[in-house]
């Protein structure tokens, strides 16, 4: 594996950025790829005095870089989003190999990362506060935006570096410092990116502080959404895991972005050009084994064109190439693991339960690896199962009469991510994109769920959390407001026109 040695992953690896010596990690995990389920390496668990340490040097080189002019931070961002385009290839191999993406997606993640990089250096020269005109004479109103100091990223397995620097590089022109802990399903790729951040940071003498790195489970987590020296915690992964986020943060009067799960559904109207939607709907379905946050999981289809759509999906299913992602032509790579796999099988079983039917797929295949055929399923909105999102490749279908229905059928979930409707109708468009349609944060028309650019704004609302990453101006919940008003008079007039004579 040449792309190990060229990331500097060695069999045993520091999983604490500032680590000393004497702080070696007495814990290790391992990590494993789901493409044969092979043990890759193994990475130390941050100690809770590694991770004081940690807080401690991000501190110290908060007052170093908060002093640094945006439009520099920027540059060393520009720095770290030219490293990755050098090492794009390997690390977008070791993305499918310890993910399991397949490596077209594998190279897609990574220049989602190179995007937000050259986003971030433009947003550097662009954190514009507004002026206001103030109620009294001889008096200038202005807001400005300062950094927050250390930011805590807790990501997931499924974008094991791409979310991280939606918020990291965003929140490093903010002037923040950052603190990351990614997946413990994925702590390889979090390596291999604190390695090439830390070495963009030495090349310009500039502490790794910046940029820490914490590895471990849910405790290594808990440390940093209880620890009060953390303004914002900015956490993706399950409604569950968001619900402990937000409590323990809110109980602190602290910030968090949430991106939690998504139940994303596609429209397929009557008037939609048939051949674009259903493409649509596999990469949305299948693309990342139905691991995306944004994966069309509910497949709402107009009456008039429903069997044709069931028929056509089941004929591309059926010839779909499932198997070792970093193969070229290799369509579905495998589950993370057989955890995902035992969640989707139990998920099937309960379909049946409440009365759907499995109509194609979701049998694990009988090799190495965490491998499934992506499943179709008929089922009505209301059923517990539909309801939940399932990390899995499972598409739901459903069929509707009038685009009332389509609409409440679509929002009829607790879920509020991605959303789309594929229809050539103006009006029908223009309805689901209105304030009585979609109520997810990302609604598109004839594009699919997932797949989102980084320009825009990303996060849903209800259970999904509220959050937004990204792109657009969410680059201001990584900074503190401040309204500042400046008398250059020389009387005090009160506001409101009180009289107030001493
Ligand atoms: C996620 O699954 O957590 O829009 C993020 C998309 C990707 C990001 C998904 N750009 O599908």
């Amino acid at each position: 594996m040449e792309f190990l040695k060229t990331l500097g992953i060695e069999g045993i690896n520091p999983g604490t950025s500032t680590g000393r010596k004497h702080m070696e990690s007495k814990e290790t995990i391992s990590s494993y790829t789901p493409t044969d389920g092979e043990r890759i390496a193994t990475v130390g668990v941050t100690s809770r005095e590694q991770y004081d340490h940690v807080v401690e040097e991000a501190q110290k080189a908060f007052e170093i870089w908060k002093n640094t002019p945006a439009p520099e931070r920027g540059e060393i961002v520009r720095q770290i989003g030219q490293k990755l385009r050098e090492f794009k290839e390997p690390l977008g191999k070791l993305v499918t190999y310890e993910m399991g993406k397949i490596y077209q997606e594998g190279l897609g993640e990574v220049q989602e990362m190179i995007d937000i990089c050259d986003f971030a250096v433009g947003q550097s020269r662009m954190m514009y506060g507004k002026t206001m005109h103030s109620e009294r004479p001889q008096h200038r109103m202005y807001e400005q935006w300062h950094p927050l100091g250390i930011v805590g990223i807790i990501s997931a397995f499924n974008f094991p570096v791409a979310v991280w620097s939606w918020n990291a590089m965003i929140a490093a022109v903010c002037g923040n410092v950052m603190i990351w802990k990614g997946s413990e399903k994925t702590p390889l790729c979090a390596v291999a990116i604190q390695k090439i951040v830390a070495k963009v940071l030495k090349e310009n003498d500039l502490p790794e502080g910046i940029f820490n790195l914490v590895t471990g489970d849910h405790q290594v987590g808990e440390w940093m959404t209880e620890d009060e020296r953390i303004p914002l915690i900015s956490a993706t992964g399950s409604i569950r895991m968001g619900k402990e986020v937000g409590k323990t943060v809110a109980s602190r009067l602290g910030k968090t972005i949430l991106e939690l799960g998504g139940n994303n559904a596609i429209i397929i109207s009557e008037n939609a050009d048939l051949e674009m939607a259903i493409r649509a709907t596999v990469f949305g379905a299948v693309g990342t084994c139905g691991q995306r946050c944004t994966s069309t999981r509910r497949l709402i289809i107009h009456e008039s064109v429903y069997d044709q759509v069931k028929e056509r999906l089941m004929s591309i299913y059926e010839n779909i190439t499932i198997g070792d992602p970093l193969e070229e032509g290799t369509l579905v790579g495998p589950m993370i693991d057989q955890d995902a796999i035992d969640a989707m099988q139990n998920a099937l079983k309960e379909i049946e339960k409440e009365g759907g039917k499995v109509i194609y797929g979701g049998e694990p295949l009988d090799e190495d690896g965490f491998y499934v055929r992506p499943a179709l399923a008929e089922v009505e909105n209301h059923y517990n199962i539909v309801q939940e999102e399932t990390f899995a490749p499972i598409l739901y279908l459903m069929r509707y009469k009038t685009t009332e229905e389509a609409i409440e059928m679509h929002n009829g979930v607790k879920q509020g991510l991605s959303s789309s409707m594929f229809t050539l109708n103006m009006r029908e468009a223009e309805r689901f994109l209105s304030v009585g349609g979609s109520d997810c944060g990302i609604a598109n028309i004839n594009i699919g769920t997932s797949g989102a650019e980084i320009g825009g704004a990303f996060g849903g609302e209800k259970e999904t959390g509220g959050g937004r990453e990204s792109g657009s101006d969410s680059w201001k919940a990584y900074m503190r407001r401040q309204t500042n008003t400046m008398n250059w008079g020389d009387s005090l007039p009160l506001a409101q026109g009180i009289d107030f004579d001493v």
